[in-house]
């Protein structure tokens, strides 16, 4: 990890003895899961540079942008339209969390049986770890659920926040709740950057978004080839980016990714076996650092080929229309396309369910592992309906309960050995 911009960090106002902890408590674990595989992708490269420089580079930028009057807008949830953020000429990053770095920090504030995301995405607020954070304007935060609602409240009283109501049902008045919501936050994001959002640049804010989505996409198409061309980690890790990265940037090197394990597959070449038991991952999402459950699955000799969550599928599978026309004709596909993010705080949410499956198919998987955060009570919740949809299908699942922390991992690689031995041809 570099360590050339203590400076900015410091005008950040970052705790420096903490992060360089935090940094240089990253590094060797990366190496170990990501630097230690074996032919990997040349394109990774991008994104071992991108993790290399976490809080350097980008953060460099977003401070660049913020100096010439710009400004950054933070969000947690894939609920957050980035379309409109763009549009008025600011820049969104996500802030989601997914080191137990952070969680004893926030601890000191928050109850413990609170889930590890909310956790350490708190965590690094109060312990001024994160400059992605410190460089940001505005956090938007929403009602998705009871913990992160809750959160936020107190996060309030440490940062600018706006809050975006979710409705929990997807009828006609949750409908028109949430094109409600998505008119008053192009408000508060013509209020906070002084730039009245106007259609052409809605429409091209839309096209970038959208092809982020398709580069995506095409990615995670590539994973229903066998012998599957990428590893399950490499994958996550390039949706983890898109996060926070430039969008016009990460779209080019997805894609030249894609160029080459396209290349891959007409070659007959795997990123791993052949007859590697094919897995698909549904449940919470996995934000940046949080490669365990991966690690363990493909250590255990498994390839995880498509992730049902708001770090997989749920961020990109729809596409918002580019049929131009007015902002509140725009506003109002945006907002129908965000209303169909299939999250367990909706009810009933069946659509998840039809979804799953239909995953399950298409990367032809031999078993599902339910990922859930401990103390997620939408998601755990929701995994009993997980569970009698797969069974119903003949499609074997194991059920984890986790949280950041390695404690449970010797436990994890027990369960993940016993599931992928039975699930092995
Ligand atoms: S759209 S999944 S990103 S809310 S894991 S904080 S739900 S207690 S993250 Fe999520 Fe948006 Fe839904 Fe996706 Fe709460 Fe559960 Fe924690 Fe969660």
């Amino acid at each position: 990890m570099t360590t050339d911009y203590r400076q900015m960090w410091a005008e950040l106002g970052i705790d420096l003895d903490r992060h360089d902890e935090l940094l240089n408590a990253i590094a060797p674990i990366y190496e170990e899961i990501y630097l230690s595989q074996k032919d990997r992708p040349k394109g990774m490269e991008f994104f071992d540079f991108v993790v290399g420089n976490i809080h350097g580079i980008r953060v460099h930028e977003l401070r660049k942008h913020a100096m010439n009057g710009g400004k950054v807008v933070a969000t947690y949830c894939v609920f957050v339209p980035d379309e409109i953020v763009l549009a008025a000429d600011a820049i969104p990053v996500g802030l989601c969390a997914g080191t137990q770095f952070s969680v004893p920090i926030a601890e000191e504030v928050l109850p413990r049986n609170t889930c590890a995301l909310i956790k350490s995405s708190f965590g690094f607020k109060l312990g001024r770890t994160c400059p992605y954070v410190q460089t940001s304007h505005l956090i938007v935060g929403e009602t998705t659920c009871d913990g992160k609602k809750k959160m936020f409240e107190i996060l309030a009283e440490y940062h600018p926040i706006h809050i975006m109501e979710v409705p929990n049902k997807k009828t006609e008045a949750g409908r028109n709740l949430w094109r409600g919501e998505v008119i008053a936050f192009k408000e508060a994001i013509e209020k906070l950057t002084g730039n009245e959002i106007q259609a052409d640049r809605l429409d091209q804010a839309t096209k970038l978004v959208n092809d982020r989505r398709r580069a995506l996409q095409r990615l995670y198409n590539t994973r229903k080839a066998r012998p599957v061309p990428i590893s399950g980690k490499d994958a996550m890790l390039v949706t983890q980016v898109a996060f926070y990265d430039d969008v016009a940037r990460y779209v080019q090197q997805v894609n030249a990714l894609c160029e080459e394990v396209e290349g891959r597959i007409a070659a007959g070449k795997g990123g791993v076996p052949a007859d590697a038991p094919r897995i698909l991952i549904t449940g919470t999402p996995m934000a940046i650092p949080n490669w365990k459950l991966h690690h363990i699955l493909e250590t255990a000799g498994a390839a995880v080929v498509c992730e049902e969550s708001c770090t997989g599928t749920r961020y990109f599978s729809d596409l918002v229309p580019e049929d131009g026309g007015t902002v509140e004709r725009q506003l109002g596909n945006i907002a129908d396309r965000y209303l169909q993010i299939h999250c367990a705080c909706f009810t009933p949410n069946d659509e998840r369910l039809d979804d799953i499956i239909r995953l399950g198919r298409e990367y032809q998987v031999d078993g599902v592992v339910h990922n859930n955060l401990q103390f997620c009570h939408t998601y755990a919740n929701e995994a009993v309906k997980v569970e009698r949809v797969l069974a119903k299908e003949g499609i074997p699942l194991l059920r984890i309960e986790t949280d950041y922390s390695d404690e449970d991992a010797g436990q994890l690689r027990t369960r993940v050995d016993a599931f992928v031995e039975m699930i092995s041809k």
